[in-house]
């Protein structure tokens, strides 16, 4: 049937243009169609058409007897269809002289008025069957064979075909509206693509700079900084760490001065007490007890008490505390030692402080360079040499050169992802840069497929359970098909076909990796049409998209190799 469908559509193509002419021509011999009436004109003769040197009288035309070797005398009997067929229609004349033995008319002609013309062929003729497919007014069966008799339903068919057809041209139509919109949203992204090369390009050229510039600064300053003072693990210069040395010396002697001096208050307390006790013992004593021992401890007594002891002089206890008063005004300012930075320069050569400003920072500057050559001569040790002892200034130079090398690679790379996008093959007008990543899905037996554009095929079992790779975009190509055009054209039909193909899925037990071929035909809107296993783990899937409506896939493919 399909098959049979297909055939009289390529039969009926040729004979929309010509049938216009048809009011006009005398009248024809029976299944002659009207490209061919030319032919049969000759009132008296008739020449075969494909073997003119051959010529029959006109009344042999249509007699039911193969006069012609190309059957052209009998366009409307089964008399000649055991000549090979011709396909597809040639109504030209053959060369004089030479035998033709394929039939020189495509069949018999059918006028099906109320529908489409068409060819039969001549094998159906008189055969005792309607074929109303190709035939729909019955004509071919004028002999009724077998009492067959076959009404005209042209009315009827050509109706219903009409609003199938009004159906089919609204799909097309929209279809190739969908594949306009496709087009231009493909130019869009193509567009935005190239303006992002051309934004990182000019972002690339900044950073280029950027980042030279900073690799001059971070080496300027790694210089600079050979030339400051060596410092103690993030104490500060020599001065900071000998002020710090003395301040804590400093505070340490104080805390002693002030705990002895309590010591001394202490013990010149309790000699207070036995010396009162003593000047009691001498005044309250008997001294007619007459107790050698007793006399001469209050002789004793007399002697110390006489001799001249002075206790601790308060004004120097002033000021001592004076001195050791951390708000006294002679106290050492430690925080004027603690700088974080210094110049063993300015230290050591004092005088500078004699100078005005801009004279001493010149020489201070040409100090520094003197010092940084020294280093660089190996006179001097180096005193950045020790990673752990980096300035902030050169840690900081460093982080932000790090940071700008990194975007500019980062741009680098999106750049170059950017520049090999736009030479991929996204087919015909770039269509398929609109369509990548849109996935569509349907159940086929125990799993539901997927198909994502020029990305990946997958296969998602429906009772649940992990998904299985069926293979990963690779290129665009073609393929030829035949086959059955169902009667919603949802299907591939025949002839050539643009087809996408994904290789490297899920590596499949005693077998390949899984690939899948994807076949596309023209259709209102994506789907997927079928699936089919063809062999272990290579599949093929007819997908249907407005993209590849109306497109020359030889063209496509130019360049390509065809599977
Ligand atoms: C799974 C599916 C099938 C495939 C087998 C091979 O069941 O991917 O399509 O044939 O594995 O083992």
């Amino acid at each position: 049937m399909g098959r049979k469908h297909t055939a009289s559509i390529a039969l009926l193509l040729p004979l929309l243009a010509s049938t216009s002419n048809a009011a006009s021509d005398p009248p024809r011999p029976r299944g002659v169609g009207p490209e061919f009436a030319k032919f049969y004109k000759n009132p008296d003769t008739f020449m075969c058409i494909s073997n003119p040197n051959i010529t029959v009288p006109i009344a042999n035309v249509n007699d039911d007897y193969c006069d012609c070797p190309d059957g052209s005398d009998e366009p409307g009997t089964a008399a000649c269809s055991y000549i090979s067929p011709l396909s597809p229609p040639r109504p030209s004349s053959g060369k004089p002289g030479a035998v033709n033995e394929t039939l020189a008319l495509p069949g018999f002609y059918c006028k099906n008025k109320g529908h489409i013309p068409s060819y039969i062929p001549f094998t159906n003729v008189n055969d005792g069957v309607c074929d109303y497919e190709l035939c729909c007014d019955g004509s071919d069966e004028y002999e009724g064979v077998g009492g067959v008799k076959c009404e005209d339903q042209c009315a009827k068919i050509g109706k219903e075909w009409r609003k199938q057809d009004e159906a089919r041209q609204k799909s097309l139509n929209a279809a190739r509206q969908r594949r306009k919109d496709l087009i231009a949203e493909a130019a869009r992204l193509r567009k935005e693509v190239e303006d992002r090369i051309q934004t990182l390009k000019t972002q690339i050229q900044g950073q280029t700079l950027k980042v030279e510039s900073l690799e001059k600064s971070l080496v300027e300053i790694e210089r600079a900084e050979r030339g400051k003072v060596v410092k103690g693990a993030g104490k500060g210069g020599k001065i900071t760490v000998l002020s710090s040395l003395a301040k804590s010396r400093i505070e340490e002697l104080t805390e002693n001065v002030g705990r002895l001096r309590s010591e001394r208050d202490s013990v010149k307390a309790r000699v207070d007490e036995l010396e009162a006790m003593l000047k009691r013992f001498k005044e309250e004593y008997n001294p007619n007890f007459n107790d050698e021992g007793v006399k001469r401890a209050v002789h004793a007594w007399e002697d110390y008490a006489a001799q001249d002891r002075s206790g601790p002089n308060e004004a120097l206890d002033r000021d001592l505390d004076e001195i050791l008063s951390p708000d006294s005004e002679s106290a050492i300012k430690w925080e004027e030692f603690e700088t974080t930075e210094e110049s063993d320069v300015e230290v050591l050569y004092k005088f500078e402080e004699y100078l005005p400003t801009p004279v001493r920072d010149w020489v201070d500057s040409k100090l520094r360079d003197l010092r940084v050559a020294l280093i660089e001569n190996g006179i001097l040790a180096d005193p950045t040499s020790d990673s752990t002892t980096e300035s902030k200034a050169v840690t900081d130079a460093r982080s932000q050169l790090d940071s700008a090398k990194r975007e500019l690679d980062n741009d680098k790379s999106e750049l170059t992802r950017h520049q090999e996008d736009l030479d991929k093959d996204y087919g015909p007008d770039s269509i398929f840069r609109a369509l990548k990543d849109i996935c569509v899905e349907k159940d086929s037996g125990e799993y539901t497929y997927e198909h994502c554009f020029l990305s990946r095929t997958t296969q998602k079992p429906k009772k649940g359970g992990g998904h299985t790779g069926m293979g990963n975009f690779v290129h665009i190509t073609s393929i030829t098909v035949d086959e059955e055009l169902p009667a919603d054209g949802k299907g591939l039909g025949s002839g050539e076909r643009i087809a996408l193909k994904y290789e490297n899925g899920q590596h499949c037990w005693n077998g390949p990796n899984r690939s899948t071929l994807v076949v596309l035909a023209c259709a209102e809107k994506d789907e997927i049409w079928k699936i089919v296993e063809e062999e272990k783990c290579v599949y093929r899937m007819e997908v249907g998209t407005p993209a590849v409506c109306g497109v020359d896939v030889q063209k496509v493919v130019e360049g390509h190799d065809e599977l």
